[in-house]
Order: C-alpha cells, then structure tokens, then sequence
C-alpha cells in the first residue's frame, strides 16, 4: 500500500467547519482508493501560483515526505501542471490533487463496459488542458521523463484529442447493459438494494453491520462477481445489498458522467437506501439531501427511496425532529438509525420491506407440449421455480414480481 501525505489549502474566507469537512472527506476518499494516510498538512491562504500553498510550506512538506518515508503527496485542491511540477521537484515524490485521486477510484469501481469508458473518457478530459502546458513546461526546463513522459512530443496534445473521439463513437455504440444486469438477479428471485449518499454518512458502516446480521446463506454466488454487494435476508425476502463509494461534494462537471456510469448500481436498484449524517447541521443536512435527489432524480424514475438519517447516537430526539420537520420531502419515508450499535434496525427493515416490489407463489397447470415448455424455461428466467412436475400436464411451483405471476396466469389461460 501506499503511503501519502495529504495537503490542504484553506480559503481565509471559508468556515472553519467546512473546512474541516472537505478534509474528512479528502481522508476517506484516499483511504477508499487504498492509500494509507500517514501525515497532513493544511495552510490558509490565499493560492499561491506556482505551489498552490507557500514555498516555505512546500519545503515543510519535503522534510516531511523524508522523514515519514511517504511516497507520495495528495492535494484536495486543483494543481495546475505547473504547481504539479514544482512540488514534485522539491518533495521528490508522485503528487496528485482530489481530482486524480477521484478518477483512481471511479476506474477501480467501474463494473460495466460503458463504465469504464466513460471513467477513460473523464481521464482524458482531465489530461487534456494539461498536455500543452506539459509540452512547454519540458522544453523550457529542458528535463524529459515528467509525468512518465518518457519523451516529449508537440503530438501529445493531439494524440490526446484523437483517443477522445475515438471514445465518443465506441461509447454511441454501447447499448445500455443496465437492463440486463437487473434482469440477471431479478431470475435469482432477489430484489436489488443500493446504499447511496454522501461520503462519511455511514454507508460501509451500515452495510456491514447489516450484512453481519442477516447474511444470506446463499452468498457467494454474488461475492465473486461484486466485492461491495452481499445477499441478505430481510423479512423473509431475498435481496441484495450493495454498497457505493456515494456522493462527492463539488464534482466539476467534466466528471459527472464518469460519476453517474460508476453508480450504475444505485440506478438498477428496486429501493434505495439514501443515508446521510443526521449528525450534522439541518442546513448541511437540507442541503446534501437536495443534491442527492437532483442526481438520482433523471435516472431512477420511480424507484423508492428510503432515507436513513444516520448517526442518530450523536443528537438527542428532539434535534431528529427538528432535522426531520427542516428536510420534509426531501427525505422520504425516514428511519432514524445508528449504524454503529444497530438502533433502529428493525423499523429501517420494514420500511424496507415495504417498499420491495411484491413477489407472489402460485403454482399454474400448463399443457405438456413445446408451447407449454417454452413458458416453464420464462419462467425459470423471469421468476423463482421450486418445483416442476412433468406428467398429463406440467405443473408449476413458483415465485415471481406480481407482474410476471399476471403474465404467467395470462398465457396459462390463452393456451
Ligand atoms: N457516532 C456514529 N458514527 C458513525 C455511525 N455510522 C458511521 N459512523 C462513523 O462515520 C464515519 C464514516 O463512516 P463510513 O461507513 O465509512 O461512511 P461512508 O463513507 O458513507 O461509507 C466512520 O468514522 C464511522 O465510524 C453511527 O451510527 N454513529
Ligand atoms: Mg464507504
């Protein structure tokens, strides 16, 4: 594992306590990418244009980097090539900025085909201002190997912008595989939960500690395919849980797309389980929650939310209140939990339950010819099959979403 040190700079006119939540945030997300925090550094100030923070800072940081044996540097504010190349030169070491570190691990979580191009594409888009300004920056200092450059060439930039469209007609041809993908587990009989919300809320926490309650004797078949999702039971009902690496505050917008393709778990899901810090102020709370929506809010259309006001050890019941009465709709149908000491477990369970898509068991009487074969293999497609018995007539015993037992019922009957 890497070992990092992390680097802030502070606006002198920003809040204290959105500062300290933007370096909380900058935390988990290089412990998310597998980074060991080992030191940190913050400044306020105003950016200095060659080294973002001050150069006496940078020279601190040098001694740091040798001194705790770290490997590299990561910045939560955006580095220009330029300061990217003059910390470098002075701490010896890899430095990135929050945006880097983002793109890590967007490409690490990228499940899908259309995923991955979409985080190579972001990539790129990232690397593209920077090309020129790497060129000149080589030629003037006259110091090839940069950035592991191992020569540099004026086609770089244009070398660049040919893998970009390249991309963009690889990417008009990808049929979406969402479909397909929530098809695969409907056929399992289980319903798919995802975890979204904003980093720090609580999410793996939560996750786990459900997992540990309730784990699905059946797992495996899942786990291998996806380390963050995990069969449980709840109520009685299959589902799967998957955890997401969730929201980032002040996404630039050449990343969103990147984002959105790498949630593509929180968009297949049948419920989703929107959690947030119930511990932090109503304003922040109001806030977070309003984002979220307006993410989720193009892609779901129609999937219940779930919203998890987390942490609730942190506040007393009248703060909940408070918070719940300031949000209103934004946080549909609320469960105060603390995922630390499974408070409140039970109640998120049903109101879970609640809102999973209803599956019925029935068994239908279908005539033994090809036609009537051809509907028992849907069936073990769209549905749960318990059992099958092949004589005059197959009958079927099954489980099935209230919209395929209609279906089923229906081309039982037109035979
Ligand atoms: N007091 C308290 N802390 C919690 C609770 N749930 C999570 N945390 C803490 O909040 C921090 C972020 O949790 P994590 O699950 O990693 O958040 P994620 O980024 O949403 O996955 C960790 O330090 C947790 O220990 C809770 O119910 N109560
Ligand atoms: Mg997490």
């Amino acid at each position: 594992m890497k070992r990092v040190i992390l680097v802030q700079r502070n606006d002198p006119t920003c809040d204290e306590s959105i500062n300290t939540r933007h370096f909380l945030e900058l935390q988990k997300l290089t412990e998310s990418a597998g980074y060991q925090v080992i030191g940190n550094v913050t400044q306020t100030r105003t950016p200095d244009r060659k080294h973002q923070i001050g150069r006496g800072k940078v020279e601190e940081l040098a001694l740091m980097i040798n001194e705790l044996d770290a490997d590299g540097i990561i910045f939560y504010n955006q580095l220009s090539t330029t300061q990217i190349y003059n910390i470098s030169e002075t701490c010896k070491c890899e430095v990135i900025d929050k945006f880097q570190l983002i793109l890590e691990i967007f490409a690490s979580r990228a499940t899908t085909k259309r995923a991955k191009i979409q985080v190579e594409l972001a990539k790129l888009r990232y690397e593209l201002p920077k090309a020129k300004a790497i060129v000149s920056l080589l030629k003037k200092e006259e110091r090839p190997g940069f950035m592991g450059l191992g020569s540099y060439e004026d086609s770089y930039e244009q070398d660049i912008k040919s893998r970009i469209s390249r991309i963009r007609k690889e990417l008009a041809s990808i049929q979406k595989d969402n479909e397909s993908l929530r098809l695969k587990r409907h056929k399992r009989g289980f319903s798919i939960l995802a975890l979204a919300g904003y980093t720090s809320a609580g999410k793996s926490t939560l996750f786990n500690a459900l997992v540990d309650e309730d784990l699905y004797v059946d797992d495996t078949l899942f786990t291998t395919l996806m380390p963050t999702t995990r069969a449980l039971d709840i109520c009685g009902r299959r589902v799967l849980l998957t955890d997401t690496v969730g929201f980032i505050e002040d996404l630039p917008h050449w990343m969103i797309d990147a984002f959105s393709s790498t949630l593509n778990e929180i968009f297949l899901a049948d419920v989703i389980l929107l959690v947030v810090d119930a511990s932090e102020s109503p304003a922040t709370m109001r806030q977070k929650l309003a984002i979220s929506h307006s993410i989720l809010w193009e892609q779901i259309k129609g999937v219940p939310i779930v919203t998890i006001l987390n942490k609730v050890d942190r506040i007393t019941e009248n703060e909940l209140e408070e918070r719940l009465e300031n949000t209103g709709y934004l946080a549909p149908n609320p469960v105060g939990v603390c995922a630390k000491n499974g408070s409140g477990f039970d109640e998120l369970k049903m109101e879970i339950y609640k809102h999973l898509p209803k599956w019925e068991r029935d068994t239908i009487s279908l005539p033994m010819s090809e036609y009537g074969m051809s509907i028992v293999s849907w069936l073990f497609d769209e549905g749960f099959v318990y059992n099958v018995i092949y004589s005059d007539r197959i009958m079927v015993d099954f489980e099935a979403r209230d919209e395929i037992m209609r279906k089923a019922h229906a081309k039982a009957i037109a035979i």
